[in-house]
């Protein structure tokens, strides 16, 4: 009843009828359809995200989409291929958010902005409603941390006060909320926020995650 095709496809399926055409139907889908990845790499995609089969495939597109002429079609061979941070930065989740170059060069390789599609799969999954909170700090702490040296300072933060205000704070306006902010976050009173330091003080100013949030 099963034809040798849907066996191969499902050699466990070898009982009812209806599992049967079940694996028929999903070989001939397939068979429709370009093989991006192989089953292997989109568990691990979903292992590594969190998003469903079906959003990776739809964030794949999107990637694809920026540099058709770069990116392939088929990545079962892991092609080595970054998109330009111009093309990322220009997309409609990130154009308008202050802070698209620090997140593109965060979650890059090489701290350039260009990403693979890995990179941008991280991104977006950081980035999505169903990262927790704790996660979402993590990264936001390495954004602010414009200088990258693990923590954030007094200068840091006003890029960071600056960016989150959209230039509407004079520079006496931000100077005084960074100094409010340094002296109830800092717990140990060196000058500057640990990462520890950073976390306590998220929970009490939410609106520094405020940026972190696309919907996809
Ligand atoms: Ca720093
Ligand atoms: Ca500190």
């Amino acid at each position: 009843m099963c034809s040798s095709l849907a066996t191969r496809v499902a050699p466990r399926r070898s009982g009812a009828s209806g599992a049967c055409s079940r694996a028929l139907a999903a070989a001939f889908t397939m068979g429709n359809k370009q093989t991006v990845f192989t089953h292997e790499q989109l568990e691990a995609y979903q292992d590594c995200t969190f998003f469903t089969r079906k959003e990776i495939m739809r964030l794949f597109y999107r990637y694809q989409d920026l540099a058709p002429q770069l990116v392939p079609l088929d990545y079962t061979s892991c092609p080595d291929v970054k998109v330009p941070y111009e093309l990322i930065g220009s997309m409609p989740e990130l154009k308008d958010n202050p802070f698209r170059q620090r997140i593109a060069q965060v979650f890059s390789d090489d701290g350039d902005g260009h990403m693979t599609l890995d990179n941008f799969l991280d991104m977006f999954s950081v980035m999505s409603e169903m990262a927790p909170r704790d996660l979402k700090a993590y990264y936001a702490f390495k954004i602010y941390d414009f200088n990258d040296d693990g923590y954030i300072c007094a200068w840091d933060l006003e890029q960071t006060v600056t960016k989150l205000t959209r230039g509407e704070l004079s520079a006496e306006e931000v100077s005084l909320v960074c100094e409010k902010v340094l002296g109830e976050a800092d717990g140990d009173h060196d000058g500057r926020l640990s990462l520890e330091d950073f976390q306590n003080m998220i929970l009490r100013a939410p609106d520094f995650l405020s940026t972190f949030h696309i919907r996809i």
